[in-house]
């Protein structure tokens, strides 16, 4: 640890800035080793905050001179920056600074770094100190000019280019901005470039910047760029506000991407596609990724966050918008199911365990731990709710007044509650809970039928789970969108959205002929639990008639579920009732295919512990396994026939197209394929790898095989083919890993680590082998330990190079308090080993001590 004590950042001791930032100009002389900064920054006295000293901060930078006010000043810095003391400043003073900088030996990527010979930065969160001294916090907004030197041919920052000449070129970005969204970008790139024109008629120059070759690869990145900035003007009235939008892809990055004012910088892996290099599902992630980025144009950037606590602000409402524009492009019902997937793959089992938080924490020891599924897709959920609440016209009004009133401001989510309240004049005080309480609520239905009268009422009960630090809950406002279907199958009331406000709620509905299926969280309405039990019967009932067709969806996944539960349990077999159910939704040709091949994937095998722990049970993740093997077995001999037939209908003639309806059919090819396997031992998808013309089909086929255990000369095969390619090979490693037999897997991912193409310090090559590890669940929680070991090792080895990406890739030992007193044991002590290694970083010194409880 690098403090003895480290005490937490706590949102209840915010204060304004003492100083606030009329305006910075930067100078960059890059070097490798030696790069210097020169900053000019005009500060001018905050007359809305108490008298202060002014901190900037500073970390890891080499202080060459400093000025005020062009006055040579002895400043001391200190590990983490400097102070200067607010009686002695002026009220407005210009700072000048001189720094020197190494980005070569920067191997965290954060601040400024490089990347295979190119320079680039990343300052979110707190990455500007490590390139000059500044106060780097959100709330401090200005505009920015930047020079850089280079002998590289393309430099690149924020803004619109004003000048350039041999080996320099200048930056202005004239919109406020926190130092959080500067950036630089200085590389031998080519352009992949096209324009916009906004509805203003403002001329937009587009471009994308990638590593000479690589620029066949990013048309539809930029497709995704035009069409999300026409959707943002369509739906939200947001225009562009530059004269370029510049993205670049970096293949060393440690998250997915960053909207840094004009100049967005990307994993390469969500910008770079071509059909035989990307799947549908990199399709579909580039344009999710880049419209995120573009969006938060507005939401973030136009108007940012008044601290770290508030990142929900702009992260929750980022991902709406983003779901929402997906929803527009492709099949609406097919994304929330996926959005459904996701929340609960992440979000609630964060929310099960050590690391539940509210989606705005009151505390952090380090604000790269909370980028986290609570802050981002749970985020996204309350506003969704919210727009359920007060529905379409008072979404867009209080919207539109957020625009209106806080544009170049850092704001708070009391800000952004207040325009809600005043649009729609609602009192959304209850509503703020779901920011400030962590855990998923549970929604306890009860069903009484009055045959007599034909009186019906549903009563819905609401309780949260204690989660760290907050052993007791309030009521939560649920908005909880039911439908009832009549006996036949016929929708007998239409959806109507019940406010749940208390504890517990009734609604009855009178004069019934006959009983009435209710049909509860239509379109998943809130993200919590409902624990309704039901017959079998009237799961298959609402799988066939509903007319929601999440809760479609919904129904089938419930009864998959409860099969695999008693599967774990007692070996039981699925009934041919859920078989023929799932036969009839394999080949009901009134079906998206997308939405087919969803009804076709199994619980995952998390899931299924989940299930487990919500029913009091210790999951055994080999019997688990086991489990979900003898019923992906049972589907695929029941079905063989329409399985088959499926195989071949859905085939997609001509071209290779990522639109949503190929990709769907493909989807539910390959669905059907990998139970076919199962079948014919694999035949079919040699086959059908030998001759695939698309990376979808081609990995498509190759998960088939290893899922059955073969696929050996084809893994090999696919290697010699795609050797060249980073993130084509990077596919290569994970799949292997995470396909693995239980018993093989933690085998299979140490050999990779030594294999030559392991590059331990790019992080997407080491998810793909320790994160793909984490993923395959039998594997990992193999008896004896070995993953866990092989993890923390793997962990203690990344920590001093990169510790963010150490201390996301540790949220695998997250569920540790599940499992029996052996693995519990061993999790436990892999955690308390990383924890004692000398030295660890603040990131994963806060995650093992959260783990650890
Ligand atoms: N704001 C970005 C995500 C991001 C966050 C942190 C980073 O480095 C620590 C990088 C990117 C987004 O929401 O896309
Ligand atoms: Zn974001």
């Amino acid at each position: 640890m690098k403090d003895a004590t480290p005490q937490p950042i706590r949102l209840a001791d915010y204060t304004p800035p003492p100083f606030l930032v009329e305006g910075v100009a930067l100078t960059f002389r890059l070097a490798p080793r030696a790069t210097r900064v020169t900053s000019r920054i005009r500060f001018r006295r905050n007359p809305d905050a108490q008298a202060q000293d002014l901190r900037l901060d500073g970390e890891g930078l080499r202080l060459i001179s400093a000025t005020i006010d062009g006055v040579p000043i002895t400043a001391q810095p200190d590990a983490t920056g400097l102070t200067l003391p607010g009686g002695d400043l002026p009220d407005a003073f210009d700072w000048a600074a001189e720094v020197e900088i190494a980005p070569e030996e920067n191997t965290a990527l954060e601040g400024l770094y490089m990347s295979n010979g190119m320079y680039c930065t990343q300052c979110e969160a707190e990455g500007f100190r490590k390139i000059t001294f500044y106060p780097d916090r959100p709330d401090v907004m200005a505009p920015f000019t930047v020079r850089v030197e280079s002998e590289l041919p393309v430099l690149l920052s924020n803004g619109n280019p004003s000048a350039q000449g041999d080996g320099w070129a200048e930056w202005d970005d004239p919109w406020p901005k926190p130092a959080y969204l500067f950036a630089l970008v200085a590389g031998d790139l080519v352009a992949h470039s096209d324009a916009f024109a906004t509805a203003s008629g403002r001329a937009v120059a587009l471009n994308v910047w990638v590593r000479p070759g690589d620029e066949g690869r990013c048309a539809y990145a930029m497709d995704s760029l035009k069409r999300s900035m026409r959707w943002d003007e369509e739906a939200y009235g947001r225009e562009y506000d530059l004269d370029v939008f510049n993205i670049v892809a970096v293949d060393d990055f440690n998250m997915g991407a960053m909207e840094n004012k004009g100049l967005n910088v990307f994993n390469s892996k969500y910008v770079l596609a071509s059909s035989e290099t990307a799947t549908d599902a990199d399709f579909d992630n580039i344009e999710r990724i880049v419209a995120h980025e573009y969006f938060h144009n507005w939401t973030g950037n136009r108007i940012t966050c008044r601290d770290w606590f508030q990142l929900c602000l702009k992260e929750g409402l980022t991902v709406f918008r983003d779901q929402q524009f997906s929803a527009d492009m492709r099949s609406a019902a097919v994304k929330r199911i996926e959005d459904v997937l996701s929340l609960r793959a992440r979000q609630f089992r964060e929310d099960q365990g050590p690391l539940a938080h509210p989606v705005r924490p009151d505390s952090y020891h380090e604000i790269n731990n909370f980028y986290t599924a609570t802050v981002y897709e749970k985020g996204a959920e309350i506003i969704r709710m919210l727009r359920t609440l007060v529905g379409e016209d008072g979404y867009d009004a209080g919207v539109r007044l957020y625009f209106d009133r806080h544009d170049g401001q850092a704001c708070t989510i009391e800000d952004w509650l207040a325009v809600f309240a005043e649009a729609t004049g609602r009192d959304l005080s209850q509503f703020a809970r779901w920011y400030a309480q962590a855990g998923t609520p549970r929604l306890r239905v009860t069903e009484d039928w009055d045959e007599g009268t034909g009186r019906f009422t549903l009563t819905l009960e609401q309780s949260t789970p204690p989660t760290p630090g907050q052993p007791d809950k309030a009521p939560q406002v649920i908005p909880v969108a039911v439908g009832l279907l009549g006996p036949a199958g016929d929708e007998i009331m239409a959806t109507r959205v019940i406010e749940m406000t208390d504890t517990r709620h009734s609604l009855t509905i009178e004069g019934m002929p006959a009983r009435p299926v209710p049909s509860i969280l239509r379109g998943f309405s809130a993200p919590v639990v409902v624990e309704h039990a039901v017959t079998p019967e009237r799961r298959a009932f609402l799988m066939a008639h509903d007319t929601d067709p999440f809760s479609r969806w919904e129904a089938g996944r419930g009864l998959a579920r409860e099969i695999l539960v008693a599967m774990v349990r007692d070996g039981a077999a699925p009934g041919p009732d859920y078989l023929d159910a799932l036969a009839v939704t394999l080949s009901d040709e009134r079906l998206d295919p997308a939405f087919r091949a969803l009804c076709l994937r199994a619980p995952s095998e998390d899931d299924i512990a989940q299930a487990l722990v919500d029913a009091g049970e210790t999951p055994d993740p080999m019997a688990i396994h086991t489990a979900r093997e003898r019923f992906q077995r049972a589907i695929a001999a029941h079905m063989d026939d329409g399985l088959a037939r499926a195989f071949i209908a859905m085939e997609t003639p001509g071209p290779y197209s990522p639109d949503a309806r190929d990709a769907g059919r493909r989807a539910l090819r390959l669905a059907a394929l990998a139970y076919l396997s199962r079948n014919d031992g694999g035949d079919r998808a040699a086959r059908l790898f030998a001759g695939a013309d698309n990376m979808t089909e081609q990995m498509g086929a190759l998960g088939a095989l290893l899922q059955v255990g073969a696929g050996q000369s084809e893994v090999a095969r696919f290697h010699r083919q795609w050797a060249h390619d980073r993130l084509v090979v990077d596919k290569w490693f994970a799949v292997q890993v995470a396909l693995a037999a239980p018993e093989s897997a933690v085998e299979t991912a140490r050999s990779l680590t030594r294999h030559p193409d392991f590059d331990w310090k790019n992080p997407n090559r080491f998810r793909s082998v320790l994160g793909a590890l984490a993923t395959n669940a039998a594997g990992f929680h193999a008896p004896g330990g070995a993953g866990y070991a092989l993890l923390a090792d793997w962990l203690i080895q990344l920590d001093p190079v990169n510790p963010q990406t150490a201390a996301r890739l540790s949220t695998a030992f997250e569920t540790w308090r599940r499992y029996d007193p052996a693995r519990q044991g061993a999790m436990r002590a892999a955690l308390e080993r990383i924890r004692a290694t000398p030295d660890l970083s603040r990131d994963l010194s806060e995650m093992t001590a959260r783990m650890l409880g």
